[in-house]
């Protein structure tokens, strides 16, 4: 390297200056050249040099993202790759806000100061109409992704609808700035367990993506997803998309006061391993109210140690991922995206429950079709 670099003259414009040095960061992204003779000269032209960088890595062609690659060297598990993710939206003033939107880490400083309870809140009568209105208006968020869903279509583009639908509702999106998560919803293709990013990739054909829409409305969260299919999907992948579905449906089914919430996790993984798939174990349910992510915890698998008993009063969440292959997870190097370790699909749906003295009510329930999934939905 040092003796091709001693053959170069410097790439700023007007200096004849022998190369001594290569910019770091083309190194790294594979361009070639990039020489200069002195720091001064690589600072000097730093402003317009950069420029090289998103190029190479990146480019549009009639829209299209081409060759992004953010990490190079990374091994992928399976097919999917990341694409550009666009700035994070903002909201109108009007619109409540909860903690973490305006912390610089995105940390939910209230859930952060009820971490390690294992209490569970019962929630008062004007809470629980709170959280019916949050959770009514998930739901209709949820169907506006649901009719964006297309061959073609970004996930950056249901995003944008999602966050628009967010506004136009008087809702904060709150995956927006959770942890610095970048967008409105989590939105996660074929391996992706869950937490995808939306970014530019358009779907295709074939695919399954799960839109996981959470929102905060007058002090109160609702939490809900479901897996669509894109165009014609195989029929294994419509087995696990119709499995999955299954599985949080059976759980909820148990659901009544005095059942004990490690429960839950042993009706999903029975149905689960009895059609050939595996319960993903790194990702579990949770209590939702005035907090996002608060007591119980909900672990999907069996033989769990989950603590509590389901009590009148209760709200959370069941969301089963389950996988065609190995229930390990690992994450990319955006620190969100949780794919399976065999790049084989996962699959996920999630409603927010509300315990009732005969046993729950569906509260982000589909106000059409009897509650049924988009996925069912006739063609
Ligand atoms: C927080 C924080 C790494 C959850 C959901 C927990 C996850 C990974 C750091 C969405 C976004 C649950 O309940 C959820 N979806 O239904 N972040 C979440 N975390 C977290
Ligand atoms: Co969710
Ligand atoms: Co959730």
């Amino acid at each position: 390297m040092a003796a091709s670099v001693e053959l170069r003259t410097c790439e700023t414009p007007g200096c004849d200056g022998k190369a001594k040095l290569q910019c770091p960061t083309c190194i790294k992204l594979g361009i070639t050249g990039s020489y200069f003779c002195s720091q001064e000269c690589f600072k000097g032209i730093w402003g317009e040099h950069k420029k090289v960088h998103k190029k190479a890595n990146s480019s549009e062609v009639n829209g299209l993202t081409q060759n992004y690659n953010p990490w190079p060297g990374f091994r992928f598990t399976g097919k999917l790759r990341p694409y550009p993710v666009t700035p994070k939206r903002r909201l109108p003033d009007t619109i409540l806000r909860p903690d973490h939107a305006d912390h610089p880490e995105g940390v939910p400083i209230s859930e952060r100061q009820m971490r390690g309870t294992t209490s569970i809140k019962v929630l008062n009568d004007e809470e629980i109409e709170g959280m019916r209105i949050a959770c009514r208006l998930g739901r209709e968020v949820l169907d506006v992704a649901a009719r964006a869903i297309g061959i073609g279509v970004t996930t950056e583009e249901i995003d944008r609808q999602v966050h628009e639908a967010c506004v136009d509702r008087d809702c904060y999106p709150s995956p927006l700035n959770y942890y610095q998560f970048p967008k409105s919803c989590c939105t996660s293709v074929n391996e992706v367990i869950c937490h995808g990013i939306p970014d530019k990739r358009p779907l295709v054909d074939g695919d399954i993506v799960n839109v996981d829409i959470s929102v905060y409305h007058k002090g109160f969260h609702g939490d809900l997803n479901e897996t669509f299919f894109v165009g014609n999907v195989d029929e294994e992948s419509k087995k696990l998309v119709q499995t999955t579905y299954e599985c949080l449906m059976l759980a909820i089914n148990e659901v009544k006061p005095g059942v004990r919430y490690r429960e839950i996790g042993n009706v999903i993984q029975k149905h689960a391993h009895a059609n050939g798939f595996s319960v993903v174990r790194s990702y579990c349910g949770h209590g939702i109210n005035s907090l996002f992510h608060t007591a119980p915890s909900i672990p999907h698998y069996a033989k769990n140690k989950a603590i509590g008993i389901i009590k009148p009063g209760h709200t959370f969440t069941i969301e089963p991922m389950i996988s065609q292959g190995t229930f390990r997870d690992e994450i990319w190097p955006d620190n969100w995206t949780a794919v399976t370790q065999d790049g084989k699909r996962s699959a996920q749906f999630e409603h927010t429950l509300l315990v009732t003295e005969e046993g729950c009510d569906i509260i982000t329930k589909r106000l059409e079709k009897d509650g049924q999934p988009h996925f069912m939905d006739a063609k």
